[in-house]
């Protein structure tokens, strides 16, 4: 898989230690040539003699708006260079904000496809103008606010890596992973606790039944044990979820914004 990043801080997206993505899995697999990672700086295709990237949004306000010109021909630089003749299909992701939220449904979803365009920027925003024309998935990593998509790309390159075959070591398995999920059964359950040597740590015990051997009541405990915490901690995930409907635009909602899919049992 070959994954490019738009940012004016490319540095960022470095594969060598202690780089973020140069440690632990992500590491390992790009070391591996499991995943070739590949940062554009949008400034460098800046037309303009000032290298500019960004201008002050038309109707006043704060911040600074991304211009069209330098992100379209970022893309199309990106997109023509690839290892491999044809160019493979490219998806394009923009991180903003207003993105649908990242979920571990839609990282498997991201692992199938052979290549993918991330877009991330600090900006107020993007001019919707070259966001209609590239027509990106809009992705958002949760309900908070960063200072820009570069840490929001790296999580979602971080979770996709681990996904693709040979990425986790024999110590790590994604099948129990909390949020990951069987087409039998959906609804993720966050994991059971976990405990190590000593038996006895400060007068604190590990509970007898991990200590019997019974592999069975082992089992029925530890899920007994992610259903409560589930349950008492994010009830949310065994609610019913609301799909959004089919559409033809990237971007649920964007056709239909009134959803009438169907709950999962
Ligand atoms: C006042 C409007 N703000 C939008 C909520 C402005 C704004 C805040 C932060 C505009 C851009 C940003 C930078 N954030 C991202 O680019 C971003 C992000 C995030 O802030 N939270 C969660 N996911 C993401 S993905 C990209």
């Amino acid at each position: 898989m070959r994954i490019d990043i738009l940012t004016t801080f490319p540095e960022m997206f470095a594969i060598q230690p202690p780089a973020a993505l140069g440690v632990s899995i992500p590491g390992r697999a790009a070391r591996a040539g499991l995943v070739e990672i590949v940062a554009t700086n949008i400034r460098d295709f800046a037309a303009n003699k000032h290298q500019k990237t960004d201008d002050r949004p038309f109707g006043g306000g704060p911040g600074m708006v991304m211009m069209c010109q330098p992100l379209w021909d970022a893309v199309a630089h990106a997109e023509a260079a690839d290892t491999v003749s044809p160019p493979r299909p490219c998806t394009r992701i923009l991180l903003t904000p207003q993105g649908v939220p990242l979920t571990q449904r839609l990282v498997e979803d991201l692992a199938t496809r052979p290549r993918l365009l991330l877009i991330a920027g600090h900006y107020e925003g993007v001019d919707e103008r070259v966001i209609e024309r590239l027509a990106p998935l809009e992705i958002s990593i949760g309900d908070y606010v960063l200072s820009g998509g570069e840490l929001a790309a790296m999580v979602l390159i971080d979770a996709l890596v681990r996904l693709i075959p040979g990425a986790l070591g024999d110590e790590e398995s994604s099948l129990a992973d909390s949020f990951s999920t069987t087409p039998q059964d959906p609804r993720p359950l966050l994991d059971c606790p976990h405990y190590t040597r000593p038996r006895d740590w400060e007068g604190a015990s590990v509970p007898e039944i991990l200590l019997s051997g019974d592999h069975a009541r082992i089992a029925r405990w530890r899920l007994e044990q992610r259903l409560a915490r589930t349950q008492a901690r994010r009830p949310d995930l065994l609610a019913p979820w609301p799909t959004a409907a089919p559409s033809s635009h990237p971007n649920p909602g964007v056709e239909s914004p009134v959803s009438d899919g169907e709950a999962l049992p």
